[in-house]
């Protein structure tokens, strides 16, 4: 079939808005319409050229919700009608990995998935025979998309795509992070360093999770309103810290007595390496856990003296806030229908497809939170 969708042609051009020939799904694939998608800065990033991974010509997106119509040969979970959000970790509930308590990492696609293919080893996408690669497995800046059964949630049909479609990335990852890989106990103290689209939902995460201090640090002041809105209880901005941050916030959270300081949990949803250090070396002695969302640029390292670590903090990092996609992905879609959790307030521009580049302009300015497309 004929589709409309957002090529990324080359690094570094903007998006070609154009018709592509898709292919139906075969076996054990699923075609889905999609009803909205959000735009990322990781789509931004493999548009740039600077993802040493990306694969061109393709089509990027990767924060979608949609309707399935059609399923393939056997497919039993999904069908025609059902609501659902692509996951860029899939869930097939049955590798070792699946099978393992400790992780959310599926690898059943994994490989194929960041050869920008389906699980067969070719692309459902083409423009007069010459195949477009997949993104993620998602490639959501499609009208229409193609994935494996296990790639998808399937999602409660009364929910909104255009809010829900930031539930596959932004919001499982940062309230996922909290509430899955951190498990925040009610009452701790936690530290979330940078309050963009990841940070402010790791804060309505521990929020949600019952934390008594959410400390929000960031270096732009004009997150700080927003952060609040989401459950921060104090903010620091670094360049205004006279001296040491690290001995600042140890100070901010000390209970008294022996206990010297430090936060339960610290976040670091901003991908800059000195800040990872920071959140480590600022999470508390003996229990203390840090946990790394950002991703850095190719090549850089974490650094910090082992003693920080033989002291009894924790080093830890997480992909997709620790979701297991067909399992929690309906949850969270719930969560945001019972007033648990917010997302419109950082929905905070939505176009159509044809404006898309404009959409990753208004992120590239940081005028933006999430700027959604609507099909
Ligand atoms: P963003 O640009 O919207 O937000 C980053 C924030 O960090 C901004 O508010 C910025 O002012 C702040 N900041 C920058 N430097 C800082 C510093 N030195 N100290 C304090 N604050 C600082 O980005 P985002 O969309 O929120 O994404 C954040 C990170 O999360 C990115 O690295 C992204 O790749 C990553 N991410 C990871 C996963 C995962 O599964 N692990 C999923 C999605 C996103
Ligand atoms: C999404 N991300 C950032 C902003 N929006 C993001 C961040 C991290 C990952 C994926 C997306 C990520 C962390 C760890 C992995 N990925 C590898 C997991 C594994 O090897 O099992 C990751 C994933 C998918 C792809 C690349 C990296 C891909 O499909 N190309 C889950
Ligand atoms: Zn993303």
């Amino acid at each position: 079939m004929e589709v409309r969708a957002a090529i990324a042609t080359k690094a570094g051009a903007p998006l070609e808005v154009t018709t592509v020939n898709l292919e139906g799904p075969k076996a054990g694939e699923v075609l889905v319409q999609i009803k909205a998608t959000g735009l990322c800065h990781t789509d931004a990033f493999t548009l740039s050229g600077d993802d040493p991974e990306g694969i061109f010509p393709s089509i990027l997106g990767h924060e979608g919700a949609g309707i399935v119509v059609d399923t393939g040969p056997g497919v039993t979970s999904l069908k025609k009608g059902d609501h659902v959000i692509p996951l860029y970790t899939a869930e097939c509930r049955t590798c070792e990995y699946c099978l393992n308590p400790k992780t959310n990492l599926c690898q059943r696609v994994r490989a194929t998935q960041g050869r920008g293919v389906m699980p067969d080893g070719t692309s459902r996408f083409s423009i007069g025979g010459e195949p477009i690669y997949h993104y993620m497995g998602c490639s959501t800046f499609s009208e229409y998309t193609v994935l494996p059964e296990i790639s998808l949630a399937k999602i409660r049909e009364d929910a909104p795509f255009d809010s829900v479609c930031y539930i596959g990335c932004g919001v499982t990852t940062g309230v996922g992070a909290a509430i899955y890989t951190a498990d925040v106990e009610i009452g701790s103290s936690c530290i979330v360093f940078g309050l963009g689209g990841i940070g402010l939902n790791v804060v309505q995460g521990c929020r949600l999770a019952g934390a008594d201090r959410i400390i929000g640090v960031d270096i732009n002041d004009s997150k700080k309103a927003m952060a609040e809105r989401f459950g921060m209880t104090d903010f620091v901005n670094p360049t205004e810290v006279e001296g040491d941050l690290v001995a600042h916030l140890v100070n901010m959270t000390n209970r008294g007595g022996l206990d010297g300081g430090g936060a339960d949990y610290t976040f670091d949803a901003t991908g800059n390496v000195g800040v990872m250090r920071t959140a480590l070396e600022a999470c508390h002695k003996g229990w203390g856990e840090s946990i790394i969302i950002g991703v850095a640029p190719a090549g850089a390292e974490i650094s910090t003296r082992p003693f920080q670590l033989v002291t009894g903090r924790n080093w830890r990092g997480t992909a997709f806030g620790g979701a297991r996609g067909r399992t929690d992905v309906p949850k969270i879609v719930d969560w945001y229908m019972e007033g648990k959790i917010e997302i419109d307030p950082m929905i905070t521009h939505k176009m159509p497809l044809e404006d898309i580049n404009k959409g990753f302009d208004l992120m590239h300015h940081g005028e933006s939170i999430r700027g959604v497309v609507q099909y």
